[in-house]
């Protein structure tokens, strides 16, 4: 099997598991991932997702073993299936998904692996982990939705230089471009990034959903547009079980249990 997935409590792990390839994407994996991302989303007992790597590696991007017969022999290949059947409904369901998503970046990321790690909502990594954009190598574009996502994650000058110089990124680089949210040694990495998934989890699931819908939406509204965004979503997260448990647990100082509700 070339994709794992285990619950963590509320939280969901899916390992991309075929080490010996450093996790390329081939079209089982690929295939998997949409489906295992699918059941994440509709499944109320998940309240927060993780993608991770089996091995030394995150993940390498697609596959270039799987058209090898095609590149031989000279002939182009369609790559339109690809992005229309798997890449595409992926990159969404990352970034789309009601609850939070997290790349738990344990090693090497490169091509459509960095694509998958910027459609997460966060990116937690090892600093055994290492970046390369890695498209040009083969003198594709950025996909995946990195060309949306790596300009808003790092800025446009540095995506222009992750893209066109294409150099490796590590990890104090990553950190201090904001293309990662947190870096651990890498012998500290396993705890403490389960430690960061299971918060969320445990977190008011349906306001980071709001949350991160907000977010999104608002890149391309103004500001009277986003005002009554949020005042839309403000009224139904004051409507939630989580909204009164956190304001009566304030009121009565102690943490908040959440129950996503
Ligand atoms: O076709 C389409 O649909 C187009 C879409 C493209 C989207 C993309 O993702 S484009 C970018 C694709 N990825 C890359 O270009 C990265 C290719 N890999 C590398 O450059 C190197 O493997 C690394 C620098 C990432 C790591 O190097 P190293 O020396 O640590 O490991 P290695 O020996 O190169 O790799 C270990 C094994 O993984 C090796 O297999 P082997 O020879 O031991 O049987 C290698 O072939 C395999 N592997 C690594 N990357 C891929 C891969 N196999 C298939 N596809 C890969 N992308």
């Amino acid at each position: 099997m070339s994709l794992s997935v285990r619950r963590e409590g509320a939280a969901a792990w899916i390992t991309l598991d075929r080490p010996e390839a450093l996790n390329a994407l081939d079209g089982p994996t690929k295939q998997a991932l949409v489906e295992a991302l699918r059941e994440a989303a509709e499944d109320p007992g998940v309240r927060a997702v993780a993608l991770t790597g089996a091995g030394r590696a995150f993940c390498v991007g697609q596959d270039l073993r799987e058209l090898e017969q095609a590149y031989r022999q000279g002939r182009a290949p369609d790559l339109a299936d690809a992005l229309e059947r798997h890449y595409g409904p992926i990159c969404r369901l990352l970034a789309e998904m009601p609850k939070p998503t997290v790349a738990v970046v344990n090693g090497v990321a490169a091509g459509a692996g960095v694509s998958l790690a910027l459609a997460c909502d966060l990116r937690l990594a090892s600093d055994a982990a290492r970046w390369r954009l890695a498209f040009s190598g083969i003198a594709l574009v950025p996909d995946a939705g990195s060309t949306w996502h790596l300009p808003r994650v790092v800025g446009l000058s540095r995506a222009m230089e992750i893209a066109l110089l294409g150099d490796w990124v590590d990890a104090a680089q990553a950190l201090q471009s904001g293309l990662v949210n947190r870096v651990w040694p890498a012998g500290d990495f396993p705890r403490e990034a389960a430690a960061a998934v299971a918060a969320l989890a445990a977190g008011p699931t349906l306001a980071f959903a709001r949350t991160k819908a907000l977010f999104r939406d608002h890149l391309g509204t103004d500001l009277a547009g986003a005002l009554a965004g949020e005042a839309r979503a403000q009224v139904a997260a004051g409507q939630t079980k989580d909204h009164l448990e956190g304001v009566t647990a304030f009121l009565e100082k102690r943490p908040p249990t959440f129950q996503g509700a």
